[in-house]
Formats: C-alpha cells, structure tokens, sequence
C-alpha cells in the first residue's frame, strides 16, 4: 500500500524540479508520446500524488527518464507537472539532465552530448561541466511555429487584448504590451495569474490549435506576457502560467521557443540570432535561433535554449493509500 519514490529535487532558474529517479511505473507505447498515454491513463495518481499538495505545490514539475525506444537516442524523458504531462519542457529538461549526469542516472555515449526522446519529439543537448558539476544545458528543441496571429478577446473586468498563439514544444497564448497591459511590474504576481486563467479559457473557446504531425499535441496550455527586459544583456522578459495558479520562475524552454518563433514569424528575429530571456524573477535563459525549418509546411524554426540548475537534495517520497490525501489536492 505504499508506494515510494526515490526523488532528487531542484530547481532551473528558480523553478522547481523533481527527478524521481526510483519508482517510476513500467509504460507500454513504442514512442515517449505512446508512453505519455499510457501514463495519464493508468499512472496520473503517481504525477497527482508526487506535484499536488501535500507533497508538492502550485509550481511542481519533473520527470522520469525511460530508456530510450529507438537507437541513437540515450534515454527517453517523461514529464510530470500540476497541469499533466507536457509534450516538452525545458527547465524541466535541464533539471533533469543536469541531476542525471550528476548522479550517474544518465550515461552519454559521445561526453558533452546526448539525444534525447520526449513526447514531442526528439531533442538534442550539449552540456559543460566544471569539476563534478553540470555548469550549462543546451537544447536544441523540436521545431517551434507561429500557428495563429490576431486572436481578438475581451478581458472582463479588464479590457480586449490581440493574442498569438505560437509552439514551442507547448502551444502559448503570447500577449505584448497594449491597451490595459503596461508591463509585468505593474500587473504583479496574483493579479496575472488570475487574468492568464481568465485568457486562457477565452482563447481556448474560439481556436484550438492541433499539431499537425501530433494530433495528441493540441490546445493552448499556458500563457506567455512578454516585457521589455529589465535588466543589461537581456532582450525580454516574460511571466509564463501554467497549470492553475502558477507562475514560471525560470524563463521557461518551451515558453522561449514559442517566443523565438513568434518572432520569427513577425520578422523581429532571424536565423543566428540569440535573444536573452528574463523570467519574472530576471533568472535568464539564453535562447537562439538555430535554423529554419517547416512542420508540414508551415515556416518553422529550430531553436535552442541554454541554462543552467543546481540540486538542493534527495528527497524519498511516500505516497501510502492509508493517507486520506495519498492521491494529492489543489485548492484553486
Ligand atoms: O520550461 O518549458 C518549460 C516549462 C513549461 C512549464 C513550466 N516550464
């Protein structure tokens, strides 16, 4: 009756990681997206009962690593946040792998390099150590894609906003400033996070995005505000929500690659051009796009994202079914 899980918590940029390096489930699917399913279908208590309070919180995410389904890759990577079990997700990934190497959970065939397989597809790492630390995380992502401009909504108790909705490995509703948006200082935390619920399910009535190499992959997750940086060697800075109350503390992967793509695709940002991103708490990630592509013919990007995490400790997880909450709960 009590299941126990082997974690090494820490954080990327200031957002929580939790690589749960023993217990996790055995998945059929010959594909990480297969296994996705497969979890959410027969594991979700494991990904509820490790993020949800009373074990974890609003912000919680990680993962397990799989061995990989296809040769030429080094392991496979399955997510688990508040919100489910994202396609991709960056910080997530850098944790990982960085905690991975640390331990000696990951074992690269090429030092300095690794391929990995998520659901939503396969990404590629160069990493750097310094003594017996990981000190860098390079990800070349999936293809990101602009998918809609233009997407016109009214806030109650706010006001309209034009939203684009762009792909990073995620789909995200991006919102520049204008109109009764000035900036994320003059929002604050509590305040955005009680409009993005609010945006989100207003997009969410009038366009679903579906990815058209993934039908799996669908609907606008999370919520991207972007700002002028705020501090010097930065390019933006954003607040990325996710799940239903919280706020990304780093600059968020997926949420960067969906930024460099709208970029791109609004002719802001071009191939070999880097773009520095501060998170809400000015944590920075550095991202870069690296080539262009297309994703069943719509102009794409590849970009690549690069940071740094650092674990705080191990930490051996009980979830018993004698405990009335062993399944976790969120109070929204
Ligand atoms: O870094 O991709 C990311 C991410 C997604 C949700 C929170 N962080």
């Amino acid at each position: 009756m009590r299941h126990t899980f082997f974690c090494i918590d820490g954080h990327t940029a200031g957002n929580p990681v939790r690589l749960v390096a023993g217990g996790a489930p055995l998945l059929t699917g010959a594909t990480m997206e297969e296994r996705r399913q497969d979890f959410l279908a027969r594991f979700d208590w494991v990904r509820t009962g490790l993020c949800f309070e009373p074990r974890g919180h609003d912000m919680m995410s990680g993962g397990f690593l799989y061995p990989p389904t296809r040769d030429g890759s080094d392991c496979g990577i399955l997510f688990i946040e508040t919100s489910g079990c994202l396609p991709m997700c960056g910080h997530g990934t850098i944790g990982m792998v960085t905690f991975g190497l640390e331990n000696g959970l990951i074992q690269p065939r090429t030092p300095g390099r690794l391929r990995i397989e998520v659901p939503a597809g396969i990404i590629d790492i160069e990493y750097r150590t310094e003594a017996d630390r990981v000190s860098s995380v390079k990800i070349r992502n999936v293809p990101a894609f602009l998918a809609e401009r233009n997407i016109r909504i009214e806030v109650p108790g706010f006001g309209p906003l034009t939203v684009d909705v762009s792909y990073g490995g995620n789909f995200y509703a991006i919102i520049e400033p204008q109109g009764a948006y000035s900036g994320l200082d003059d929002m604050g935390a509590s305040r955005l996070v009680e409009l993005s619920r609010t945006v989100r399910e207003l997009v969410r009535k009038v366009y679903e995005p579906v990815h058209p190499l993934e039908s799996t992959i669908r609907g606008v997750s999370h919520v991207l505000w972007t700002d002028k940086p705020k501090h010097d060697g930065a390019d933006g800075r954003n607040a990325v929500f996710y799940g239903e109350r919280a706020i990304d503390r780093s600059p968020c992967g997926t949420g960067t690659s969906a930024r460099l793509a709208h970029l791109f695709g609004t002719g802001r940002l071009d191939v070999g051009e880097s773009f520095v991103h501060e998170s809400y708490i000015c944590s920075r990630f550095t991202g870069r796009i690296e080539d262009r592509t297309n994703v069943a013919g719509l102009p794409a990007i590849i970009p690549s994202v690069e940071g740094s995490a650092i674990a705080t400790g191990f930490n051996t997880i009980w979830i018993d079914r004698g405990d009335a909450f062993w399944s976790g709960f969120t109070v929204v």
